[in-house]
């Protein structure tokens, strides 16, 4: 297997990124990170029309399983040495990479292969689907070596399954199983090991036909409606409708299903 940190394969419209350490169950280095972000800016630029959707998932038997904690940028002092300040991996890489995600102009799948730990739990919860093996599991590691949640967990967490479940997640840190996380509604679905590339496959090329550019304004839109009253979130539906409105794919959609065809959207 190719040794770069991030493998990006394409099937038709379809962009797959594999997180390639798979002996540090594909824990996050700062050249991973470097290499996460440019492959998604890449899918993300306007010239790339090719890409309809992203997955994100792990090479090996883990997905991610966070922080790399030897890396140098964070790997604790050598006695007598000043301490590392973690909010510099936080500022330049964690919250890029959230920032990332949460503006791709297309639909972002995290297919969770195995063990998706701290930061690795918490890349894949920013995703706009989470599909995940029924021998995956989710760990807010953090207070296991005294830390809290980041990559987004606090406010992630109780958005998604409550403040109880959160603090539970957060403080015992223990491992949450697939097949639980999707009774709790944490995560999209939980799927036989087996069944895991196939059922990501079909939800990927489902959502590459769909009009992009509304998928994720319907993101930001769910998503920024959380800190907005119910008469700014109307305003909010309004503004963005407005915009859709008169762009192509609402044309295109409202054109096919006139004629009884399918649609083809083509705006990003
Ligand atoms: O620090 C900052 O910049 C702030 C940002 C923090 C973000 C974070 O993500 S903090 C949380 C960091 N992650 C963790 O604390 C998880 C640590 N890993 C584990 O608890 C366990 O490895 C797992 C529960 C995820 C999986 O357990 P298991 O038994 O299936 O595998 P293992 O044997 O523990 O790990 C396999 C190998 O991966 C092992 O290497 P070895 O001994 O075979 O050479 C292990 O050391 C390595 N590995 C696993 N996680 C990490 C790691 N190496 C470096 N960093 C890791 N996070």
């Amino acid at each position: 297997m190719s040794d770069s940190l991030v493998l990006a394969t394409q099937q038709g419209p379809v962009l797959t990124l594999t997180l390639n350490r798979p002996a540090a169950l594909n824990s996050f280095t700062e050249a991973m990170h470097q290499a996460l972000r440019a492959a998604l800016d890449a899918a993300a630029a306007a010239a790339n029309a090719d890409v309809r959707c992203v997955v994100l998932t792990g090479a090996g038997r883990g997905f991610c399983a966070g922080q790399d904690l030897a890396d140098p940028m964070v790997a604790p002092a050598a006695p007598g040495e000043p301490p590392k300040d973690l909010a510099l991996a936080i500022n330049t890489l964690y919250k890029p990479l959230v920032q990332r995600l949460k503006s791709m102009p297309v639909p972002v799948i995290a297919a969770v292969n195995g063990v998706a730990a701290g930061a690795g739990a918490n890349l894949a919860l920013n995703c706009d689907f989470v599909l995940a093996g029924q021998s995956a599991s989710f760990i807010q590691a953090f207070a296991k070596i005294g830390l809290v949640p980041d990559t987004g967990g606090t406010w992630l967490l109780p958005r998604i399954v409550g403040r109880a479940r959160a603090l539970g997640l957060a403080m015992l840190g223990d491992k949450l199983p697939a097949a639980e996380a999707e009774r709790i509604g944490l995560i999209w679905k939980c799927v036989d090991d087996a069944a895991l590339a196939d059922e990501t496959a079909k939800l990927a090329q489902r959502l590459a036909a769909m009009p992009a550019k509304a998928l994720a304004a319907t993101r930001a839109a769910i998503d920024g409606a959380q800190a907005l009253t119910l008469d700014q979130a109307l305003d909010m539906e309004a503004a963005l409708q407005s915009q859709l409105g008169s762009a192509h794919d609402y044309l295109e959609g409202v054109a096919a299903f006139g004629a009884k065809r399918a649609p083809v959207f083509t705006d990003r």
